[in-house]
């Protein structure tokens, strides 16, 4: 395993297409690597959690049009300068004392290595903590110590063919302290050459700190390949598109690293915003700026046209467990609002806010009509459709307000009964805009409005 060396970059830099959800496609993969290879990455690691070859059939031998498939995307990737890593996550049927299944496990990796495959990956990860067959509860104490031993023996066996320079392997306890017995055991037992991801402290880690990456190394005795949950938004996150900047990655973690891959989303253009952002923290850790970096990462994939309009709607969609500060200006924009409104300036505060959720649902419109991007487009447009519903959604409550507030009763029924039809229409949509701002704003309204009918 790689030591610690002063002022080390990463040596593994990459992206792993490792999410739970439709895989991307034939072309959408070649379309990745050359991106990734034009950001600067060195790996691209195929491993998406739905393809069942990788897992509930991983004793079945892949077909020759899979074959072909794999070769055309290492190639790909070794044109870019890219190690094309093949990942196998065969936890859930292996029985890890089994000869017969260790064979198969040799053979599907030499398929692959025909294919013109140089770098493997080992993933055990969401599978049970305990050694489900009664073979293994013979042949080992704990789940640790089976793990090591089929990466120690596929690796020694992987070792002998030509040119091979890689195993990776994903552990079972893939997140914590790093001092947990089993995730101890295996660092301090595999080979040093092979690499161990863990992805910091949790699942999805809003902070990888060089303290956490140090006590990983003391315990494990090994430094920590980072599987940053980040852009990925699988399962639990499917309604927050993540195409924030990274941030909150310690700038001297390529100290103590052995390397990081970022795990992406399903939709492959937008996940090419955050990992433009991951590429320029990767190249200059200590001078990244994200805000900054972001800027630069709309305008690449989005086209300089519309840059301003996309940035001005990726603000309202950047929360994640990276960021909680949700619609930041908007936020503001309300407080303003009710401390000039109250202090009677009426007019003015009712005009600024209408104007900004005009903006809002013209930036939405700009976008829509539009986006050159076609598949950016098409991968955002749910959350760019409920970002215009609430732009329209704010435009009826300061109307609502103003006829309110002018004793025109009949147009403030009117506005009442759009604003909540328009609502309802949002609040059907799942897709996370706006955090709960919009909603909180319009609450508060319609609290108003019920207090004025008493
Ligand atoms: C999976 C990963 C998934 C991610 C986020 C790892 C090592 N494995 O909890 O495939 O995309 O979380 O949901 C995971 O992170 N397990």
């Amino acid at each position: 395993m790689s030591s610690v060396s002063e002022h080390a970059r990463f040596a593994i830099t990459g992206v792993i297409e490792g999410f739970y959800g439709p895989p991307w496609t034939h072309q959408e993969r070649l379309d990745m690597i050359g991106f990734l290879g034009s950001c600067g990455f060195n790996t691209y690691i195929y491993s998406p959690k739905e393809d069942s070859s990788l897992r509930d059939r991983w004793m079945q031998p892949h077909s020759q049009q899979e074959l072909d498939q794999f070769r055309e995307w290492a190639d790909a990737a070794s044109k870019q300068g890219i190690s094309f890593v093949y990942a196998i996550s065969p936890g859930f049927g292996m029985e890890y004392a089994s000869k017969t299944h260790l064979q198969v496990l040799k053979d599907k990796f030499y398929s692959l290595y025909r294919q013109g495959v140089r770098q493997f990956a080992l993933l055990y990860d969401d599978i049970p903590l305990q050694l489900m067959h009664e073979g293994d509860q013979a042949a080992f104490s704990h789940l640790a110590e089976a793990h090591v031993a089929t990466a120690r023996w596929i690796w020694e066996e992987i070792n002998a063919w030509p040119e091979t320079k890689k195993l990776l392997v994903c552990p079972t306890q893939y997140c914590g302290m790093g001092d947990e017995p089993y995730i101890t055991y295996l660092g301090r037992h595999l080979p040093r050459s092979v690499e161990l991801f863990w992805t910091g402290r949790f699942v999805c880690s809003p902070y990888l700190t060089s303290q956490d990456a140090m006590r990983f190394l003391t315990y494990t005795q090994c430094c920590p390949l980072y599987w940053d949950n980040y852009p990925v938004n699988d399962l639990a996150m499917a309604n927050e598109l993540h195409i924030g900047p990274l941030r909150n990655r310690d700038h001297d973690l390529g100290n103590y690293a052995a390397g990081y891959v970022a795990n992406a989303m399903s939709s492959s253009e937008a996940s090419k915003i955050p990992l433009m952002t991951a590429a320029e923290y990767l190249q200059n850790p200590q001078g990244y700026l994200a805000d900054a970096a972001w800027d630069r990462a709309i305008e690449a994939v989005v086209g300089r046209k519309h840059a301003a309009a996309f940035r001005r709607f990726a603000e309202h969609v950047q929360g994640s467990f990276l960021h909680d500060r949700e619609s930041p200006e908007l936020l503001e924009a309300f407080l303003q609002f009710r401390f000039h409104f109250l202090q009677g300036n009426r007019r003015d505060a009712l005009r600024q806010l209408q104007d900004l959720f005009l903006e809002m649902e013209m930036t939405a419109d700009e976008l829509l009509n539009g986006l050159e991007n076609r598949k950016l487009l098409a991968e955002c447009r749910p959350w760019i459709e409920k970002y215009r519903l609430w732009g329209m959604v704010g435009q009826a409550a300061v109307s609502l307000i103003d006829a309110g507030t002018e004793g025109k009763m009949a147009q403030a029924a009117y506005h009442l009964l759009k604003l909540k039809k328009l609502v309802k229409r949002a609040e059907a949509m799942p897709q996370k805009v706006c955090g709960n701002v919009m909603s909180m704003f319009v609450d508060s309204v319609l609290q108003e409005v019920k207090k004025g009918r008493q």
